[in-house]
């Protein structure tokens, strides 16, 4: 019994303290709901547009949106500064564990770091929207500096701006992973329309750039002693150059399509025929672009399963499987079938999987299945259930 009575103690902790807490009925705004919290909780927004800035207090949070599963929620939970500050602020020391997912984050605005800035912090970005967000020096969607190695992954950087240098995303001194994003239409006054790094090693794995613009490096600038690592991604119709690097050993840059080419094992130099780059208003850096890939774009099947950021993704940017075949397509890129495409978004061949109809043959074929192989494994349509918020 003194047993049993010490394990039940050794768990009270974590489920005593972890608490759901819910704005607005909980508490008005995210950030008092931030107050309030402790390590382990998890904030849930509710659709709406919050003009705060939200500052996690370095706490092991999750905040998130109602459903960051859902691109309407996502477009419509909104945290929107009104210009007079940043979006997000990560000063206190942040982990992987201070949890942001599924928020739009715009009209942020300030000197460094617009949309979202990170000193010395590292929290999880996740399934986040960053559009017209503006810095006044470094960073129009996203800064970072002093060590800070955020995870980003399943994001869309469009339309923010930079006077100087990142017009999406600025990196000094950090290591950040940035894993099925999308960059569209980002401009920075200086250099990295898309991302610009200082001193750094960051590991940009699927992701799309396009029609991003800065005096330099379009898409990406590598400066000053930094390795950056560029796998599976689509750099075109950046302006006036897709890659710039100075006073760095050249990015590792391989299984991408880079407009005019790139020295690296598996990349390609060709149209990746996105769907409709600038969206039916004919925009680009507005939120109906589409770089989602056309039937017989040159990204199918032509990336690299085994590129280190894919491990433990399981879905691209629109949340639907990441490795898939197109049987139309000849397998160029590396691994066993299904290939990886190029960019932040799988061309889904044959549609999302069918969900099984059992016939009487089809119960048949099951179970002759079940009786020679022991295993049965049936895909579902919906959502992959291992998909994290
Ligand atoms: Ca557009
Ligand atoms: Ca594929
Ligand atoms: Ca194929």
């Amino acid at each position: 019994m003194r047993r049993v009575i010490a394990f039940c103690i050794a768990l009270a902790p974590a489920s005593a303290s972890a608490a759901v807490i819910n704005v607005p009925a909980d508490h008005a705004t995210i950030q008092a709901a931030i107050n309030a919290s402790v390590n382990g909780d998890e904030i849930i927004v509710a659709p709406g547009t919050y003009n705060e800035s939200i500052n996690p207090q370095g706490k092991a949070i999750t905040i998130r949106s109602a459903d960051p599963t859902d691109p309407a929620v996502v477009q419509a939970t909104i945290i929107d500064p009104l210009g007079v500050n940043a979006g997000v602020i990560c000063v206190s020391g942040e982990t992987a564990n201070t949890v942001f997912s599924g928020f739009t984050i715009t009209g942020g605005s300030a000197l460094t770091g617009g949309g979202m800035a990170n000193v010395s912090s590292s929290p999880t970005v996740r399934r986040c929207v960053f559009v017209g967000n503006s810095a006044s020096n470094l960073g129009g969607g996203m800064y970072n500096t002093g060590g800070s190695s955020p995870t980003i992954e399943h994001c869309i950087f469009i339309g923010n701006t930079s006077t100087s240098h990142g017009g999406a995303i600025y990196v000094a001194s950090g290591s950040p992973k940035v894993t099925n994003c999308a960059f569209i239409g980002n401009i920075a006054g200086g250099q990295g329309g898309g991302l610009y790094v200082h001193v750094s090693s960051p590991s940009v794995t699927n992701c799309t750039f396009t029609a991003n613009t800065a005096t330099g490096g379009g898409a990406l600038s590598n400066n000053n002693s930094s390795n950056t690592t560029v796998t599976n991604c689509t750099l075109w119709g950046d302006a006036p150059s897709e890659i710039t690097n100075f006073n760095s050993p050249v990015p590792v840059v391989t299984y991408c399509n880079v407009q005019g080419g790139s020295a690296g094992a598996g990349n390609i130099n060709a149209n990746p025929l996105f769907v409709d780059a600038d969206g039916s208003d004919n925009v680009f850096g507005t939120l109906d672009d589409n770089v989602r890939l056309s039937a017989s774009s040159p990204c199918i099947d032509a990336a690299n399963n085994g590129a280190p950021g894919l491990v433990g993704i399981t879905t691209d940017l629109d949340i639907l499987p990441r490795f898939v075949d197109d049987p139309a397509v000849a397998d160029t890129g590396a691994g066993s079938a299904p290939i990886v495409d190029m960019g932040a978004y799988e061309f889904q061949a044959s549609g999302p999987a069918p969900v099984p109809t059992l016939n009487q043959w089809g119960i048949l074929a099951l179970g002759l299945l079940v009786l020679t192989s022991g295993t049965l494994v049936i895909r579902q349509a919906s959502v992959p259930s291992g998909a994290a918020a």
